[in-house]
């Protein structure tokens, strides 16, 4: 049969195989849409650990030039567990897996142009690669873990670290304001590593669905016997009980060898709950919580506008405390993530 010349390179490699399918799928990724830097791909080929961060989190969650300090310092430690950090997002139409020191710059002040940014899910990928803005440019974004997680598939990342996970909204059963990110946890091999969900949301609901999904949702127990709660984000304890546990990044290493090695196409959830000397108790936050979710209906906020909404009030309520949380849980779930990564390429090589 004939081979169209574009992909003539595929059919002589088909010699070279058995590749992963992670790389297979790479030879058909147009570079005018995806770009993985070279030294995230030589790791992934050489079964490095490997991390991949998103960048909602810069673009609409900490501000500008507070944002620039976090995604350094957050590459920094990745670096200095001998991992590789694979920041992903979207720079002028393009998807960008692993980001040199500049363009992480120009990633984190994309916030200073509004009318060029987009807060990129799943669904937004194929409109914020393609169209030009109504100023003329390409779009500039951050990936929620949604649209992370499907970047780092791509790229063959199977470990990925964040803050907070989005979830089923409080009122879902009226608005259906589900977040994408449970949806790609039920149909995306990557496991994620968060402090669970803001006490905004509807947790008993986010971990229902996560389990109608088929996601695994394990949280690490920091030595506490018996029963554990899936992490509240700014507190260690939800009310709710976590699903599953493990004790070390060994076995959560191990449950993401199992998955693949299943084959299964679903993702992982670790929930790392926030170190205790940084954590905000439930009952501090809930004035706040209330008054947000307030502002936020009176505002309109509905859609992918809700979370930042209620992020921004959250932390216009709470201050400087909060952020500090926030922070300070980041680099704890980062810490995490190359640790499981370290495991994962210990038990892959
Ligand atoms: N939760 C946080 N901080 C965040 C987000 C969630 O505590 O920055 C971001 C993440 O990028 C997440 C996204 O994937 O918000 C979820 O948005 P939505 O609720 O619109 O799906
Ligand atoms: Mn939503």
């Amino acid at each position: 049969y004939i081979v169209r010349s574009k992909w003539s390179c595929l059919a002589r490699t088909t010699t070279k195989w058995p590749i992963s399918s992670s790389q297979r799928r790479l030879l058909s990724v147009d570079s005018r849409y995806v770009q993985i830097s070279e030294e995230v791909k030589q790791a992934i080929a050489e079964k490095r650990p490997v991390v991949a961060l998103e960048s909602t989190i810069y673009t609409h969650g900490f501000p500008f030039p507070e944002n620039v300090a976090l995604a350094s310092s957050l590459e920094t430690m990745v670096r200095s567990g001998n991992a590789v950090p694979a920041t992903i997002g979207v720079i002028d139409g393009i998807a960008k897996v692993g980001f040199n020191d500049t363009e992480l710059v120009r990633l984190a002040s994309c916030s200073q142009n509004q009318d060029n940014l987009l807060k990129i899910s799943r669904r937004d990928l194929a409109y914020a690669l393609s169209k030009t803005s109504s100023n003329g440019q390409k779009y500039c974004g951050g990936t929620t873990v949604s649209g992370t997680m499907v970047l780092a598939h791509l790229a063959g990342i199977k470990v990925f670290a964040t803050g907070g996970l989005g979830g089923v909204h409080r009122g879902a059963s009226e608005t259906f304001d589900i977040s994408a990110d449970l949806t790609e946890l039920g149909r995306t091999p990557v496991a994620v590593i968060a402090s669970g969900c803001k006490a905004f949301l509807d947790i008993p609901k986010t971990l229902e669905y996560l389990e109608t999904q088929g996601c695994s949702v394990a949280t690490f127990a920091d030595g506490r016997h018996g029963d554990v709660d899936f992490p509240g984000f700014w507190s260690r304890d939800s009310g709710s009980k976590s699903p599953m546990v493990v004790s070390n990044e060994i076995e959560a290493a191990q449950m993401i060898y199992a998955q693949h090695s299943l084959g299964m196409s679903s993702g992982l959830l670790f929930g790392n709950p926030i170190p205790e000397q940084h954590e905000i108790p439930l009952a501090e936050m809930q004035t706040a919580i209330d008054q947000a979710l307030r502002e936020a209906l009176d505002a309109g906020a509905t859609g992918n506008r809700a979370t930042p909404f209620i992020l921004a009030k959250m932390k216009e309520l709470t201050g400087s405390r909060s952020v500090k949380a926030n922070t300070m849980l980041v680099q704890n779930n980062v810490k995490r993530g190359v640790n499981i990564a370290v495991e994962l390429s210990k038990i892959e090589r």
